[in-house]
């Protein structure tokens, strides 16, 4: 008698941590969607305007923010007469070689009028990385951050800060 009720017991406990986790678990990874129109754009810096090729007309190039154990899905395109690949630097791409970037060495470069959607999910990394554009000259003008947030009602290890600005250094 004692033994079923325990068992009884269990077994409510089980299924009502069950039922209370089962809603969190499906917030934990999502996948994440973006576009990179990789194009040329008039940039003004110290009063000198020049043509550059840029994602999405922004120099630096478009923030990405993802959590830990989201998967993401970037979709290149590209617009201008070069060939381009871009590396998301830092990533460890599990099983995902294919989406890490390097021209000729992973991956045929996305060719004039060409896209490719990169396809990888972030595994056991959080913390503020980069993406650049992986072939040529064309790394000097093409990169932006790459912010991965630890999971849902993971927190940092340190105190949370008041404020969190990136901060990119190019030339
Ligand atoms: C940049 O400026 C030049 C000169 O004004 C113009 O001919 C060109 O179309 C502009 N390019 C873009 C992408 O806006
Ligand atoms: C673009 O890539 C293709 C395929 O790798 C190559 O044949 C071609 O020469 C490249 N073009 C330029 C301008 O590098
Ligand atoms: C992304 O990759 C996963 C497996 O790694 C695959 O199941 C999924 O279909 C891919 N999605 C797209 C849009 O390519
Ligand atoms: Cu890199």
């Amino acid at each position: 008698m004692g033994v079923l009720l325990f068992s009884l017991l269990r077994l409510l406990v089980l299924s009502f941590i069950t039922l209370a986790l089962t809603p969190q678990q499906a917030l934990a990874s999502i996948t994440r969607h973006y576009k990179f129109d990789i194009q040329l754009q008039n940039v003004t810096r110290l009063c000198h305007t020049k043509s550059i090729v840029t994602v999405n007309g922004q120099f630096p190039g478009p923030q990405i923010v993802a959590r830990e154990g989201d998967q993401l899905l970037i979709k290149v395109v590209n617009h201008i007469q070069n060939n381009i690949s871009i590396h998301w630097h830092g990533i460890r791409q599990l099983r995902t070689g294919w989406a890490d970037g390097p021209a000729y060495i992973t991956q045929c470069p996305i060719q004039t009028g060409n896209s490719y959607v990169y396809n990888f999910t972030i595994v056991g990394q959080r913390g503020t990385l980069w993406w650049h554009a992986h072939i040529s000259w064309l790394r000097s003008t093409i990169y932006g951050p790459l912010i991965i947030l630890p999971k849902h009602g993971v927190p940092y290890p340190f105190t949370k800060p008041y404020k969190e600005v990136p901060i990119i250094f190019g030339k």
